[in-house]
Formats: structure tokens, C-alpha cells, sequence
């Protein structure tokens, strides 16, 4: 059996008592709220953000707008953008290799001369002429557009490391004029610039040329722009005028929008949906609309009634937040051999905690839930994890839980594959992410 090192072995005994029970319900507390006996964290001045977080989380669940937060909002409607980049791996991959992008690229795993197994990430314009799309099978790709010597498709793996420091990039350029900013991709992002804008279409519009010359010019990337009053419809509109598109659909013209409009054009319905709809001779969302909620719920479920009726009334969610697209935070390790020294295991998690802490702060994001992940020889994977009353973002709090989850649940005499750490249950003060752009403005 191995032997563990003496301040490890500190650490276990001191977490030999369970962490005493925390309140299921949070309730402001007299003075403090003691987590572990050396951990004492001071909630009185702190409890005032809890309240913010609590609202919040309550406007987010009912998928309300934030005006209806109560926030000081003059404006009726929200303006929404969404931004996604054009043919975004193919596009990073010519810009990087300087190559031709009138000549067909297919990003994605290796071809293998037409033999290859796997799928197509992105192509660029200039091969979608020949029917190549993304998940199509890599030897489907070669078949429309063989590589050489045989045809003109240039087909390469990918380097996500070159991706995402480009979605870096663009994601703060899109960041700057936002009131609220959400990455729901790597190539993606909505934005609230419905004050920025004072309530104006025509200024949002041409913030949005701006935003797209900027990105140009700064990255070297072209990206689509979608602007409307829902999520939804800002996304759809975003795909309109692909690529170095912009199109704007406003409040009164939705209705126009979809007319004629294929129901398998809404992100949500899928392939399925839509030959069933078709069978019921809907093809188009207004043919679907026009029967009504309540015969079209009939058919074809109430639930999905109620949400195309909706979708086209423009009273979906305009609600933009990063917590919509994120559900944690987590960082993970794998050792290059299976480690049995289980201290130096510790400190590994250790300083995966404190990245994903720092990581949080940056993005003003707090969580509830600890959650450590530990692999064994073998791959036999645990998850433990513990979560705390109210969600906060302090590294300390979350260093003793991931070694209070670390050292009572390793199993001792196992070699250890990996081991990670992941924030969960969470949360955001609304006041955070303004406070958030306006230091990154200084
Ligand atoms: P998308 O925005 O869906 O596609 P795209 O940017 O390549 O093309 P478009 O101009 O139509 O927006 O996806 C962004 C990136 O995500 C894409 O460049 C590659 C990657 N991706 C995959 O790896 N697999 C997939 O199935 C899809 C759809 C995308
Ligand atoms: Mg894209
Ligand atoms: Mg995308």
C-alpha cells in the first residue's frame, strides 16, 4: 500500500467529520455562515448581491425580457443582435495558411483518399457549390469533391487552438457596445444594445455594419448580423443574408417575415417535425399560423402550438444572459501515466479549481454547486459533489469543498487517470455583467 504524505493525510482527518449541514433554504444570517470550522465567510454585506442573484435566477426561469426585472428600461421592445461568423473554421484556416478561398476547403477528419470514417466540421462557400455541408461523411465530401490529385477539395483536420483565439478576438469586439452579452457559441453571440442604441432600428443597424467592418478589419473575419425584438427571430435573420449578411426584422414586420417561410427554417424544428407537418400539408409557418392555436394544437400537440404562435407574435424570450448558454464551468486533467501519488493529484485539482474561479470571475458568473471529477485505471469515472446555499464566486470556498470531496472520496490504493473540477447551479448578479463592461471600458 502506498504511503500518504503527512500533510494529506492532515487534510483527510480534518475532513473526517462531515462539513456540518448547511441549510437546504437560505436565510439571512445573524452574522456568519460557517462552511468548515477554519472557513468563515461573511455574508451580512454580501447578502444584498444574494438578493439580486435570487431575482435574477427567477426572471431567467420564466424566460422573461430584462425589462421585466424592473429594471429602469424606457423601451418597450428590446433590441436583440445576433452575430455568427461565416464558414468559421474554413475561413480561420485561409486566413492562417493564406489560402484561396474561391478554391473548395473542407475542414474535418482525414478523408483518406474517400476511405475515411468521419465527418466534415465546416466547409467554405466554394465547396458548399458541391452540395458539401457540415456532418456530412468526410468520404461523402470526396465523392462530391475529391482532393488531389483527383479533384480540386482541399481537405484539412483543424487546429481548434487557432479557432478559438479568433472567437476570442470577435467575441470582444462584439462585447464592447452590448448592455448584455451572451457567447452562445464559438462562433456566435447575442447581444441587448437596445440602450446603447436609444431604442433606435436605423442606429442598430449600422452599428451592426460597423461591428462587422471592425471585425474585418481587426481579424480578419466575415460575419453575418441578425437583428430583431426575439432570440429567435434574431438568430433566424442572421442566416438570411449569409455570408457578410445583415437583416433586420422589425416588431411590426414578423408577420411579413414568415410568410412563405419554411417551418424547417425555425431553429427547433427538425426533419421529423416538419414531414409530419408537411404531411398535414403545412409547409410554411404562416400556413401553420393561419389555423390557429387552438386547431393546430389539435394536430400537433398544444405545447408546440402554443410556441409557434409565439414565435410569430414576437413573444418568445428577448432575454440575453450568459447563463442561457452556460451550465458550468469545469476544467479537467489527464495524466500522461496513472498516478499514484495522491497528493500531487490535489494539488493538480487544486490549481484546476482556481483557474475555473478565475475563469468565473471573469465572466461575473457565481456558482452553488462544487463538483469534482475523478477518473481511476481503467476509466472508471466518479463525480462527487456538494453544493452550497447561495451562489458565490470565491476561490477560497471552493478550494476547501474541492478537497473536502477530493479526500473523503478518493479511493486510496487506485491509480488516478484524471480529475477535474466543475462549477455548477449557476448564477448572476443582473448589476454584474453591466459593472463587468464598464471596467473592461476603463
Ligand atoms: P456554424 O456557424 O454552424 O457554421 P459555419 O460558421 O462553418 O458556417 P456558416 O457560414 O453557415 O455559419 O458552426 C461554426 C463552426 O462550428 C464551424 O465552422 C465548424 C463547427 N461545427 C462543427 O464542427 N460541426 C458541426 O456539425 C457544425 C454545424 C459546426
Ligand atoms: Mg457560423
Ligand atoms: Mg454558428
Amino acid at each position: 500500500m502506498r504511503l500518504l504524505c503527512s500533510s494529506f493525510r492532515n487534510l483527510q482527518s480534518q475532513f473526517s467529520q462531515p462539513l456540518e449541514d448547511l441549510p437546504r433554504e437560505f436565510k439571512p444570517p445573524e452574522k456568519l455562515l460557517y462552511l468548515t470550522p477554519n472557513l468563515e465567510i461573511l455574508l451580512c454585506e454580501e447578502y444584498i448581491n444574494f438578493k439580486h442573484r435570487g431575482q435574477h435566477s427567477q426572471h431567467m426561469s420564466e424566460g422573461l425580457s430584462p425589462d421585466s426585472q424592473g429594471s429602469a428600461s424606457s423601451f418597450k421592445e428590446r433590441i436583440l443582435v445576433h452575430c455568427d461568423l461565416d464558414a468559421f473554421f474554413a475561413a480561420v484556416e485561409i486566413l492562417h495558411h493564406n489560402l484561396d478561398p474561391e478554391k473548395p476547403l473542407i475542414i474535418g477528419s482525414d478523408p483518406q483518399g474517400g476511405r475515411g470514417r468521419g465527418i466534415v466540421s465546416t466547409c467554405n462557400y466554394a465547396a458548399r457549390a458541391f452540395g458539401i455541408h457540415s456532418a456530412m461523411p468526410v468520404s461523402e465530401a470526396w465523392r462530391r469533391c475529391p482532393g488531389h490529385p483527383f479533384g480540386p477539395g482541399h481537405y484539412i483536420r483543424g487546429s481548434r487552438g487557432l479557432y478559438s483565439r479568433a472567437s476570442r478576438k470577435v467575441m470582444s469586439i462584439l462585447k464592447e457596445p452590448a448592455e448584455f452579452f451572451e457567447k452562445a457559441s464559438i462562433d456566435e453571440a447575442y447581444l441587448d444594445i437596445t440602450e446603447h442604441v436609444g431604442g433606435d432600428w436605423d442606429v442598430a443597424y449600422a452599428l451592426c455594419r460597423t461591428l462587422q467592418t471592425t471585425i474585418e478589419q481587426k481579424v480578419g473575419l466575415t460575419a453575418s448580423f441578425g437583428i430583431a425584438p426575439t432570440r429567435i427571430l434574431a438568430k433566424m435573420s442572421s442566416e438570411v443574408n449569409k455570408p457578410k449578411g445583415i437583416f433586420r426584422i422589425l416588431p411590426d414586420e414578423i408577420a411579413e417575415f414568415f410568410e412563405g417561410r419554411s417551418l424547417r427554417d425555425v431553429p427547433g424544428i427538425g426533419p421529423k417535425r416538419a414531414t409530419q407537418l408537411a404531411e398535414w400539408g403545412f409547409v410554411t409557418v404562416d400556413e401553420a399560423y393561419v389555423l390557429g392555436e387552438l386547431a393546430l394544437g389539435r394536430m400537433a400537440g398544444e405545447r408546440f402550438a402554443h410556441w409557434l404562435t409565439c414565435v410569430v407574435d414576437g413573444t418568445t424570450s428577448s432575454e440575453v444572459s450568459q447563463l442561457r448558454s452556460r451550465k458550468s464551468i469545469g476544467k479537467e486533467r489527464t495524466f500522461s501515466s496513472d498516478q499514484t501519488d495522491h497528493e500531487a493529484v490535489l494539488d493538480v485539482l487544486r490549481s484546476l479549481t482556481h483557474r475555473v474561479l478565475k475563469r468565473s470571475k471573469e465572466m461575473g458568473i457565481s456558482g452553488r454547486l462544487a463538483e469534482v471529477k475523478i477518473r481511476y485505471t481503467g476509466f472508471e469515472t466518479h463525480t462527487h459533489g456538494r453544493s452550497i446555499p447561495v451562489a458565490m464566486d470565491e476561490p477560497d470556498v471552493f478550494l476547501r469543498l474541492a478537497e473536502h470531496l477530493f479526500a473523503t472520496n478518493v479511493q486510496h490504493n487506485r491509480g488516478l487517470r484524471l480529475v477535474g473540477f466543475r462549477l455548477g447551479q449557476l448564477d448572476m448578479p443582473p448589476t454584474r455583467q453591466a459593472m463587468l463592461l464598464l471596467q473592461e471600458e476603463e
